[in-house]
């Protein structure tokens, strides 16, 4: 699979959420579907996007969040899985692409490469919903699944370790994280 399809799959769905991704390739992919004011590239503190979205989820319980993440993000703060699950934002919806791979900066294999089951891991956090897709049809129904169950879920997307031809984009961080506050704020 993927992960610019997998996006492509749920972006109609994404048009109207709260939406916090991972800097890098799943941001400019995400983008080159096309930006929206409601979505946020976290860029540099990788591995606290899905805190970023817990504490939106948290603050705003009649918003649904979508968390798009990635496998060495997450690796690098596991414990953020312990503390999504702790709090259970039933309005969550966690998307980790694993890629098994820091493809944007090199494609540096990460631990998923060599065994390391990121939804697992999320199930022994305390995440009580976990779903691992391999393919598109897989991903399309466990976050159909997702949405439905109004409940925190951690969906591992198997994906290619393929991105863009380029992850620099022309939105800055400053001008997505005004517009972004101006958005959460109207909303
Ligand atoms: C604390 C920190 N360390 C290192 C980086 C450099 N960095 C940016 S993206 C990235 C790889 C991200 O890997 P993953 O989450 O698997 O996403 P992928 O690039 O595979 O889509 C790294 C190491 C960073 N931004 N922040
Ligand atoms: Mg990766």
């Amino acid at each position: 699979m993927k992960r610019l399809d997998a996006l492509r799959a749920i972006y109609s769905f994404l048009e109207d959420r709260v939406v916090v991704t991972i800097m890098g390739a799943v941001a400019a992919e995400l983008q080159s579907i096309g930006h929206r004011a409601n979505f946020f590239y976290l860029q540099h503190a990788m591995g606290l996007a899905s805190s970023m979205g817990l504490g939106i989820a948290l603050t705003r319980p009649d918003r649904q969040v979508i968390v798009l993440d990635g496998d060495g993000s997450v690796l690098m703060n596991l414990g953020g899985l312990t503390t999504l699950a702790r709090y259970r934002p039933r309005n969550l919806v966690h998307v980790v692409f694993d890629n098994e791979s820091l493809l944007s900066v090199g494609g540096f294999p990460t631990a998923t490469s060599t065994g390391t089951d990121l939804a697992a891991i999320a199930a022994a956090a305390g995440v009580r919903r976990t779903a691992t897709a391999r393919t598109l049809d897989e991903f399309r129904g466990a976050f159909d699944e997702a949405i439905a169950a109004r409940d925190l879920t951690t969906i591992v997307a198997k994906v290619d370790a393929v991105g863009p031809s380029k992850y620099v984009t022309e939105l800055s961080l400053l001008e997505n994280r005004f517009a972004f506050q101006r958005y959460l704020a109207i909303i």
